[in-house]
């Protein structure tokens, strides 16, 4: 009798469990995602496009962003929108852009700044902004679906924190993230500590690394996908030749500020003298902890802070050492280079 009902009890235990396991794995939407419009070929396998595409107005991107302060408030405006836009001489691709350049404007503030940012959208698509690394209020965050509702193409939104902490951050889209961020929606968002630093550097450059897919006319979001990888590879917007040089006088400090914001990691090798790593996602190391090295590997969305002293004159290469993202539509040489010119 007794194992009559222990069997019993087994079958029941079973058949409850079974009952809530459920039938087949569950869909879990990727926050911010948005299906395919075409359920033939993923959004990521379209090209960027957008109605009556303008050539860009201006040529360089990451330029500081003026502001007008209104009761104490620093307010920034910025507007999305598709542009033309020139990585090298007789290459232009369709991007999406903060203020029409790539990368988009330099929010440049100080730590404890009362900043407000009015977005407005002029994309074909819904956006959002991420404020990479900034410890803004969760409401500010810029999760479509989670923090927020997608800013609608036309619509606006404004975004407003306190600047914390000081150091090296971003800003991009959160909205289709695999396709816009790739496109072009990106920028630097740097918040200067409150006591200005002893000894500042005389050269201080952002440098934000990404990749292009342009075949045939056509934009693609570049990414570590058969069939989409990427063909141009770019700093701040541009790709060797057509990146800046970089001047500085022997004896003077330079800080660079390398920024992935693209979806592959890049070995960035500087020649000729080593540098030290002074901050990491915006945070600075301990001087006793700083590593010198003269490669460092940037992955999608880290910050490194690098500095060194210009000892040494003549043409210095900084360059990418994945070899193959140093060319142009697999022409070297191109891509992640530029150079630093140490004078006299
Ligand atoms: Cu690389």
């Amino acid at each position: 009798m007794k194992k009559k009902v222990l069997l019993f009890s087994l079958i029941v235990t079973a058949l409850i469990l079974a009952a809530c396991a459920p039938a087949a794995p569950m869909m879990v939407a990727t926050p911010g995602s948005m299906t395919a419009k075409n359920p033939e070929a993923a959004h990521m396998m379209e090209p960027i496009t957008a109605p009556n595409v303008q050539p860009a107005t201006e040529s360089i991107g990451g330029k500081p962003l003026k502001f007008r302060v209104e009761n104490g408030v620093k307010i920034f405006e910025l507007t999305t929108k598709a542009v033309q836009w020139n990585i090298l001489k007789g290459v232009t691709v369709t991007a999406y852009t903060y203020n029409g350049t790539v990368p988009g404007p330099l929010i440049h503030v100080t730590e404890g700044d009362h900043v407000r940012i009015i977005v407005k959208n002029e994309l074909p698509e819904p956006t959002t902004i991420h404020w990479h690394g900034v410890e803004v209020p969760n409401a500010m965050d810029g999760v479509p679906g989670v923090t927020q509702d997608p800013i609608q193409p036309a619509g606006t939104f404004t975004y407003e924190f306190i600047a914390k902490p000081a150091g090296t951050f971003m800003y991009h889209s959160h909205f289709d993230g695999d396709v816009q961020v790739g496109a072009g929606l990106y920028a630097p968002f740097i918040i200067d500590p409150k006591e200005p630093e002893t000894n500042p550097p005389a050269v201080d450059k952002v440098l934000m690394l990404s990749e292009w897919r342009t075949k045939d006319g056509k934009t693609y979001a570049a990414m570590p996908v058969s069939g989409m990888e990427p063909n141009y590879f770019t700093i701040n917007g541009k790709a060797f030749p057509s990146t800046e040089t970089i001047t500085v006088k022997k004896g003077e400090i330079v800080r660079l500020r390398l920024m992935g914001i693209g979806q592959l990691i890049h070995p960035m090798h500087l020649h000729g003298m080593p540098f030290k790593i002074v901050a990491t996602d915006g945070h600075p190391v301990p001087e006793v902890a700083q590593l010198t090295k003269d490669t460092i590997s940037v992955a999608p969305g880290e910050r490194y802070d690098i500095e060194f002293i210009a000892t040494e004159t003549g043409q210095w290469m900084l360059h990418c050492h994945i070899l193959h993202h140093t060319t142009n539509d697999n022409v070297e040489p191109g891509g992640l280079m530029l150079v630093i010119n140490v004078v006299e």
